[in-house]
């Protein structure tokens, strides 16, 4: 797409309240990340990322696959983490990029304007890189972390401090939802802070029981929004 067309795109409605990333390990493999996606979108989680930093391609797309065939009923999206050939291939909602991964400007262009493209940033530098409306334009939702430390993701940035996490959301022109190191009773100073929403793995992978896990993080998101609409 030209600039011009880029800047032209409606944005693609995502709902972030409550963003679950698929951890192969965690989850158990492929069989145990499906079981997951299908109990915590059944049970409300508002998207579903295929995140799998270590496999091959082909393993990726028979995840997204049969993650698509339980999630489409649903009506939960289905995010591809990186790889924009499987999101085309599987038809998914949509991608996620990193910083060093693809340029969001290029996963657009793969994609074309109504899939949902996402980006991971880690400081109030990335997000000042969205300001300018060709960039803007490109992307549909943002992550900010991690806001806690977390274990789950080796490389992570280091940990945000809550002023920069305040400046960084209200900085954000597009939905934000917050990662890293989330898990209960942790949701309320991020929605407080600006977030739309919150992203996590080892809050509902691998948990013995994902639909209560799921059903308590949903209700944490409530019980924050209706503060803040009090406030
Ligand atoms: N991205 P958990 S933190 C995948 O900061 C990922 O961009 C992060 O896992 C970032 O909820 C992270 O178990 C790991 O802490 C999140």
């Amino acid at each position: 797409m030209t600039g011009a067309e880029t800047t032209l795109r409606a944005r693609n409605p995502i709902d972030v309240s409550l963003y679950l990333v698929l951890d192969p390990e965690l989850c158990g493999g492929e069989a145990g990340m499906v079981a997951t996606a299908q109990a915590a979108a059944a049970a409300g989680a508002t998207v579903v990322q295929l995140r799998a930093p270590q496999w091959k391609k082909g393993q990726w797309l028979r995840c997204a696959q049969a993650l698509q065939t339980v999630l489409h009923p649903l009506g939960v999206p289905l995010i591809i983490n990186d790889h924009a050939d499987v999101a085309l291939a599987v038809d998914a909602a949509g991608v996620h990029v990193g910083q060093s991964d693809l340029p969001v400007a290029a996963v657009r262009a793969l994609l074309g304007p109504h899939k949902i493209v996402g980006l991971s940033t880690n400081n109030l530098d990335n997000v000042a890189a969205l300001l300018t409306p060709e960039v803007a334009a490109c992307i549909d939702y943002i992550g900010v972390g991690p806001v806690y430390p977390t274990t789950t993701k080796l490389d992570a940035s280091p940990v945000i401090a809550p002023a920069e996490m305040q400046a960084m959301f209200a900085a954000c022109p597009m939905p934000a939802v917050a990662i890293g190191g989330i898990k209960t009773g942790r949701v309320a100073p991020l929605l407080a802070a600006g977030a739309n929403g919150v992203a996590v793995i080892s809050a509902i992978c691998g948990q013995p029981d994902v639909t209560q896990a799921t059903h308590t993080l949903l209700a944490e998101i409530k019980a924050a929004r209706a503060e803040r609409s009090d406030n």
